[in-house]
């Protein structure tokens, strides 16, 4: 029996990878080259810390020593800063089509919902979406250690909800492939949100939340467990 939803953020609540993107591809700019997209695909569901490294390599600065611990750390709250600016202007509007709608048909079957996302961003992004009333738990990358695909951030939600929820009773709805991976290292279900050729490790894969019903889906898992 499913007792726990658990969402991952960016990705499935909301697409804030485009203002990722945009800050990064600054940082980038100002270090003399391009970013591409592509290269950002890399960046999903990845820390800040990592994604920093991942830019630099991609720019050839790869090499230890290239930049000091204070210079990269400067860079990553540079990019911070920027991306900060970009989300404060965000709105509902911004939520992606179905998942509030999700959300409530889930919480109406009694089943407990958290958010487990590895943004440090998380409490801004939720007050401007104004859905944190949607969720029973929020563990964010304030409250853990180890990032995806380590297990630790939707562990902590499972125990956060109480009630002993084990994680064969949580599934998990993750977009990056390192969500995806922590969530079955941890040993819960899980559902991709985006397209099966990326998210090889989810039991089931959609595009999204449009036209997508809970029970639906719990139907699907119980049929591929
Ligand atoms: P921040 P999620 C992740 O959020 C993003 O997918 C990833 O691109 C970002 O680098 C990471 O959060 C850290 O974000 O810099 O705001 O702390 O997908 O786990 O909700
Ligand atoms: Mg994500």
């Amino acid at each position: 029996m499913i007792r726990a939803a658990i969402f991952d953020l960016d990705g499935v609540i909301v697409d804030t990878a485009k203002y990722h993107y945009r800050a990064w591809r600054r940082l980038a700019r100002e270090l003399g080259f391009e970013f591409t997209e592509q290269d950002n695909e890399r960046l999903k569901g990845v820390s800040r810390g990592r994604s920093l490294e991942i830019l630099l390599e991609v720019g050839g600065f790869g090499k230890e020593g290239a930049f000091s611990d204070v210079q990269r750390q400067q860079m990553a709250d540079r990019k911070n800063g920027w991306y900060v600016e970009y989300v404060s202007g965000m709105t509902p509007a911004e939520i992606l089509p179905g998942a509030v709608e999700f959300l409530r048909e889930v919480r109406e079957d009694g089943v407990r919902t958290a958010l487990g996302s590895a943004s440090k961003n998380t409490g801004i992004i939720l007050d401007r979406l104004k859905i944190g009333g949607l969720f029973d738990a929020v563990v964010d990358g304030t409250m853990v250690s180890r990032t995806k695909p380590d297990p630790e951030v939707f562990l902590t939600c499972a125990s956060m909800l109480g009630g002993g929820i084990l994680p064969t009773e949580c599934v998990v709805f993750e977009d990056a492939e390192a969500g995806v991976r922590a969530a079955r290292a941890g040993g819960m279900h899980c559902v991709g949100i985006g397209s099966s050729e990326t998210l090889r490790e989810a039991e089931l894969v959609v595009s999204g939340f449009a036209g997508v019903s809970w029970k639906g889906v719990k139907n699907q898992l119980n049929t591929v467990r």
